[in-house]
């Protein structure tokens, strides 16, 4: 592969990257119709300068251009009629010895892949030349558009054809903006055209005041603009066309083209080496595009981060003091603990089993330790789902004064709050982060002299209050919050280090409250990215502005002569 196509080649997978990953349709359109001209237009002919130079006919629906490629093929090649739109395949008039051009990597090739092309071989082209009948470009149909656009990417000549009722309608200044962009040459026919010479030289005078009128003309766009014309009546129903004659100026400017090899291989050259000008400029847009994209989605993460932090150092705090936990839940602990078996067990210590023993046999209330667990942990969840909305909101808020952001809330109204199946998810992680407590509690409890002592309160009563001393723990209090938070804090610690020992319970706790935070973390990160996957694809980090400016620069470097 040449330098030259080794660029364009880089240059179109950028642009198959970017039709893939931009933002909206619109974007993705603009990058397709480069990747199509990159492609099928400058990949083609910067492979072999010699490939057949392809003339596309492009127009309204009815205007005629069916009829004019019969004319030019002298045969009824292309169906022409009268239920509108009629052409909905392109049909290519090539020379036998053109035919295999349309291999791969050659013009059309793209089109003729994907089955979308009806070629018809015959030597009424001449070779090294095929034409194109397009499918109307302004059409109601969508295919058909996209396929007379997809034709303007790969024609080295378009012969924009009109008629003498319809050309002051509407100028399809977006069609003939992107042809002047791309350099591709262009011809004006008018079909109908009066008989009457007088009626002839004022259409053809306000058709081009109706041109130069035009935004493009200020920059001479259209100075040199050539516009030929078919009389009205000048149809031949044995070609379903018009008639050879009345289209002579129009095969002798096709012929033009051809004329001789040298010419057409120079003409070739010449309108590659535009078109390799022009790339740095068609695709800076798309890449500072990508830019701004990619600015937006850095400054979207940030507010979402700040949002989620700020919710996660409340929730953390909330955690470390307890004050998530409801006062009856409290007040139910601390009333189970400072009365009865376990109060008595603290007061008199361990080693006195006998006590033990007698309140096995003094009927006594069970312990409420599920219920005051499982209330708790309706707490924390309670608290979680508090502090994740407000982080839901809080972004939303800032997302929905930005594009992107906007965009990306609409795909999923649900991102103004958080998750609705996290509530349950979470309950679920605190259901085995319990069972682990249960667990570490069991191989502590075998461990020590006092086992039987622990026994007897029961692993359900030590579950609840290991856990409760993960929330609430007499550390950092001073005698100003004692209230009923720290009562509880500071009897239920008591309870623990009772049977475990001071420093196993500090170390267990910090353990305990460490793989709680591992859990939080994950239900924090999967509800942020609930929002970077709204945002898609230029949420991702990409080097793609640059790669594209540096094939697209690289490209436009390469001499072809
Ligand atoms: N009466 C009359 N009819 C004409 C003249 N020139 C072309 N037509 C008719 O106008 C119609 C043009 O149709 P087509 O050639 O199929 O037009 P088209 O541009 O290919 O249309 P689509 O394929 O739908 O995009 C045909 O029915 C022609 O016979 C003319 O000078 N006089
Ligand atoms: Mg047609």
């Amino acid at each position: 592969m040449t330098e030259l196509s080794e660029a364009l080649s880089d240059l179109a997978t950028a642009l198959a990257h970017r039709v893939e990953t931009a933002p909206d349709p619109d974007r993705a359109a603009r990058a397709e119709q480069l990747r199509r001209h990159v492609a099928e237009y400058l990949a083609p002919r910067a492979a072999d300068l010699s490939a057949p130079l392809v003339v596309v006919l492009l127009g309204s629906t009815g205007v005629g251009k069916s009829s004019l490629f019969n004319a030019i093929a002298g045969a009824p090649l292309s169906e022409s009629g009268l239920i509108r739109p009629t052409t909905r395949r392109p049909v290519a008039l090539v020379h036998p010895t053109d035919s295999p051009s349309l291999r791969e990597d050659r013009p059309l090739a793209g089109i003729s892949e994907r089955d979308q092309l009806d070629v018809r071989i015959d030597t009424a082209i001449a070779p090294g030349l095929m034409i194109v009948d397009a499918p109307d470009f302004d059409s109601v149909e969508r295919s058909n558009r996209e396929l007379a656009l997809e034709l303007l990417e790969a024609a080295d000549l378009v012969i924009f054809v009109t008629t003498v009722t319809r050309y002051a309608d509407q100028v399809p200044w977006d069609i003939l903006a992107r042809a002047r962009q791309r350099g591709v040459p262009l011809l004006a026919v008018i079909n109908r055209m009066p008989t009457d010479t007088t009626d002839e030289a004022a259409v053809m005078a306000d058709y081009r005041a109706l041109i130069e009128r035009g935004e493009l003309d200020r920059q001479g766009a259209f100075g040199d603009l050539e516009v030929l014309s078919v009389p009205e009546g000048a149809t031949d129903a044995a070609v379903d066309g018009l008639q050879r004659e009345a289209v002579g100026p129009i095969l002798e400017a096709i012929e033009r083209l051809r004329q001789d090899d040298d010419e057409r291989r120079s003409m070739a050259r010449r309108s590659l080496d535009t078109a390799l000008a022009g790339l740095p400029e068609a695709v800076e847009k798309i890449a500072a595009e990508v830019e701004r994209e990619q600015q937006a989605a850095a400054s979207l993460r940030a507010a979402l981060e700040t949002s989620y932090r700020a919710a996660r150092n409340e929730l953390d705090r909330e955690i470390e003091t307890g004050t998530f936990l409801r006062t009856e839940v409290l007040r139910q602990w601390l009333d189970y603990v400072n009365a009865g078996p376990v109060a008595r067990y603290i007061s008199e210590g361990v080693g006195r089993v006998a006590a033990s023993l007698r309140n096995l046999l003094r009927p006594t209330p069970p312990p409420p330790a599920p219920e005051v667990r499982e209330e708790a942990f309706a707490d924390l969840v309670t608290s979680v789902v508090r502090h994740t909305d407000t982080a839901a909101s809080k972004t939303a808020a800032i997302w929905v004064d930005d594009p992107h952001g906007a965009m990306a809330l609409s795909e999923d109204a649900g991102l103004w709050g958080s998750s609705p199946g996290m509530p349950s998810e979470l309950n679920a992680e605190l259901g085995e982060w319990m069972e682990v407590i249960g667990d570490e509690i069991q191989v502590m409890g075998a461990q020590l002299k006092g086992r039987a002592q622990a026994a007897s309160i029961g692993l359900n009563v030590l579950g609840t209050s290991a856990i409760l001393a993960v929330f609430i723990h007499t550390g950092g209090l001073t005698g100003a919050e004692i209230g009923i938070g720290a009562a509880t804090a500071v009897l239920n610690q008591k309870l623990l280090e009772a049977i475990f020992g001071e420093a196993n319970v500090a170390a267990f706790v910090e353990q305990a409250r460490a793989r709680l935070d591992r859990i939080l973390d994950s239900v924090f990160v999967s509800e942020q990215q609930r929002f970077i996957s709204a945002l898609g694809p230029m949420a991702r980090p990409t080097d793609l502005a640059s790669d594209l400016r540096r094939a697209a620069h690289a490209a436009a470097r390469m001499e072809t002569q």
